[in-house]
C-alpha cells in the first residue's frame, strides 16, 4: 500500500511567517532524499526546504506568496523507501561564509540575534539544489544571490565543492579570473572608489528603517553595474505629435470599447521598431570579450513599469511584427501583470532595446540608465502645448520630449542623433510607420 507522508516546514529558528519565494517541485515529480522542495525569504534571509525522505510529490498544499511558519503543511510525498535525510530538520544558519556583505568592525558588531542583511540560512546539504544533470548550477540561495550581486553568471562556473556545488571560493576565482583579463573587456567592474561613511542618522533626529523590496534589491544592484560600467551619453529631442495625437484620439474611443487603452506608448513602440531597423547596432549588444557586437534578427522591446515594489521591465516580444492596436493590448495587459507581481523571470529577458516613459507622469526631461546587454533606452516625457515657429508665425503644436542614453563604447553620437532624430520624423508623420 502507497506509503504518503506529509511534508512539514522544519524547524526554522525564530522565524514566523515567512513568504514562500519559489516552488521547486510539481505534482508528480520524483525527488531525492534532501532535494530541495521550496525556498522561503525573509528579509534578511533565504533558506531552503529539503525533502526529508525520497518519494513522489502527490499534492502541494502551498504556493508561491504564501507564508509559512515551523509545521505548516508544505505537501503530501509517497515514500519510495530511500534514506531519510540526516539532519532534514534543522537549519543552519550561514553567515560570514556565504554573506557577501563585509563583516563590520569588531567595534560594531553587536548582541543582534539575526543574521546580517544579506546572509543566508540554508538546510544543511540541501541549500546546494538543482540538478546538473538539468544543466544549471549547484548552488545554494546565499551562493548564488552572492552572485548575483557581483554579476556572475553562476552557470559558467565550474563548481569545486561536494557533487560539484559552486562554492564562495569558486565565485571568487571567477571574479579573479574576469578581473585579470585585458581592459577592453565589457566586464571590467575594478573601480576604485570611496566606500560609503557609516553614518548614524538617529543622531540628527527620529528614523525609521525600512527595508527595500526584494524588486529594488535585485533591480537596483543591476542598475548600479549599468551605470558604472556603461559609458552613457543622453541625446535629447522633440518630437512634434500634434497629428499623432489626433490620430490616437480619433481610433481612441473605437479600441476602449473593445478595452484597449491605446496611449502614445504604442505608437512609440512601432517607431522604435523602424529606427532599430534603421540602425542595426541599437540592435545589438557587446560579446562577453567586448569585442564583437552581437546583431539581433529579432525585436523584442522591454518597457519600463513602475510598480509599487519597484521598478519591473517586462519585455513585448516580435514587436516588428505586431500592430499598434495589439502593441497597446499586450501593454496594457503586462503592465497590469507586473503591477499584480505575475511576471516571470524569463518575461523579463530577451529585450533589444527598452522604452521608459514617465509621460503619464510629468517631467521634461531625465536620464535613463541603459538596460544592459541592451545598447540604448529612450525616456519618454510629458508632452506639452509649444509655440513653434513655421511659416513666419508661431503656431501651437504639441511637442514630445525624448531622451536617449546610448552606449558610447558601441554607438557614436552622430548615429543616436541620427537615430532619434528619425524616431521623432515618424512620430511626426504616424502615416510613414505604416510604410
Ligand atoms: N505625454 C502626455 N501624456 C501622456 C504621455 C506623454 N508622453 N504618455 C502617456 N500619457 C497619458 C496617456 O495617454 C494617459 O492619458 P489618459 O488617461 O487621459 O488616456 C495617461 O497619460 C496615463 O498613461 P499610462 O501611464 O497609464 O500609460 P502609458 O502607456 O503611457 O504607460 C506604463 C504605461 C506601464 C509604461 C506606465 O504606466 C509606467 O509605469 N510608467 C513608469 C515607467 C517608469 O517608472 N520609468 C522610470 C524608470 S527609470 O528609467
Amino acid at each position: 500500500m502507497a506509503d504518503i507522508k506529509q511534508v512539514l516546514v522544519p524547524d526554522i529558528g525564530d522565524y514566523k511567517d515567512v513568504s514562500i519565494i519559489e516552488l521547486m517541485v510539481k505534482v508528480g515529480d520524483t525527488v531525492n532524499a534532501e532535494d530541495s522542495l521550496l525556498t522561503l525569504e525573509t528579509d534578511k534571509a533565504a533558506m531552503e526546504v529539503p525533502a526529508p525522505y525520497a518519494g513522489v510529490v502527490k499534492e502541494i498544499k502551498v504556493k508561491v506568496g504564501d507564508k509559512v511558519s515551523k509545521d505548516t503543511l508544505i505537501l503530501l510525498l509517497e515514500s519510495t523507501g530511500a534514506t531519510i535525510a540526516p539532519a532534514a530538520d534543522k537549519p543552519v544558519v550561514q553567515e560570514a561564509a556565504t554573506s557577501p556583505s563585509p563583516q563590520p568592525p569588531a567595534s560594531q558588531k553587536g548582541s543582534t540575534a539575526l543574521p546580517p542583511a544579506n546572509a543566508a540560512l540554508t538546510v544543511p546539504v540541501v541549500g546546494e539544489r538543482m540538478s546538473a544533470a538539468a544543466g544549471k548550477a549547484h548552488a545554494s540561495p546565499a551562493i548564488r544571490r552572492f552572485a548575483r550581486e557581483l554579476g556572475v553568471p553562476i552557470a559558467q562556473v565550474k563548481g569545486s565543492g561536494m557533487k560539484g556545488r559552486v562554492t564562495k571560493q569558486d565565485i571568487q576565482n571567477f571574479v579573479k579570473a574576469a578581473l585579470a583579463q585585458p581592459r577592453s573587456s565589457g566586464n571590467d567592474n575594478n573601480l576604485q572608489v570611496l566606500a560609503m561613511p557609516l553614518i548614524d542618522f538617529a543622531k540628527f533626529g527620529t528614523i525609521e528603517t525600512k527595508p527595500l523590496s526584494r524588486i529594488k534589491k535585485l533591480s537596483g544592484a543591476n542598475l548600479h553595474r549599468n551605470w558604472v560600467s556603461i559609458p552613457h551619453i543622453t541625446q535629447f529631442d522633440e518630437a512634434d505629435i500634434t497629428d499623432m495625437e489626433a490620430f490616437r484620439k480619433q481610433i481612441g474611443a473605437e479600441y476602449t470599447r473593445q478595452d484597449t487603452k491605446i496611449t502614445p506608448l504604442a505608437f512609440m513602440l512601432k517607431a522604435a521598431v523602424a529606427a532599430l531597423q534603421k540602425f542595426p547596432e541599437f540592435n545589438a549588444s557587446l560579446d562577453a570579450s567586448g569585442e564583437n557586437l552581437v546583431l539581433k534578427q529579432y525585436c523584442h522591446v522591454g518597457v519600463a513599469v513602475d510598480t509599487p515594489d519597484g521598478l519591473m521591465v517586462p519585455v513585448l516580444r516580435d514587436v516588428d511584427k505586431k500592430g499598434i492596436a495589439q502593441l497597446a493590448k499586450e501593454l496594457g495587459e503586462i503592465s497590469a501583470r507586473a503591477r499584480a507581481k505575475k511576471i516571470s523571470a524569463a518575461e523579463m529577458q530577451g529585450g533589444c532595446f527598452s522604452i521608459s516613459s514617465l509621460g503619464g507622469i510629468g517631467g521634461t526631461a531625465f536620464t535613463p540608465i541603459i538596460n544592459a546587454p541592451e545598447v540604448a533606452i529612450l525616456g519618454v516625457s510629458r508632452a506639452s502645448l509649444k509655440p513653434i515657429y513655421k511659416d513666419g508665425e508661431f503656431i501651437p503644436r504639441l511637442m514630445l520630449p525624448l531622451s536617449l542614453s546610448y552606449d558610447h563604447r558601441v554607438i557614436d553620437g552622430a548615429a543616436a542623433a541620427r537615430f532619434i532624430v528619425y524616431f521623432s520624423q515618424l512620430l511626426a508623420d504616424a502615416r510613414q510607420m505604416a510604410l
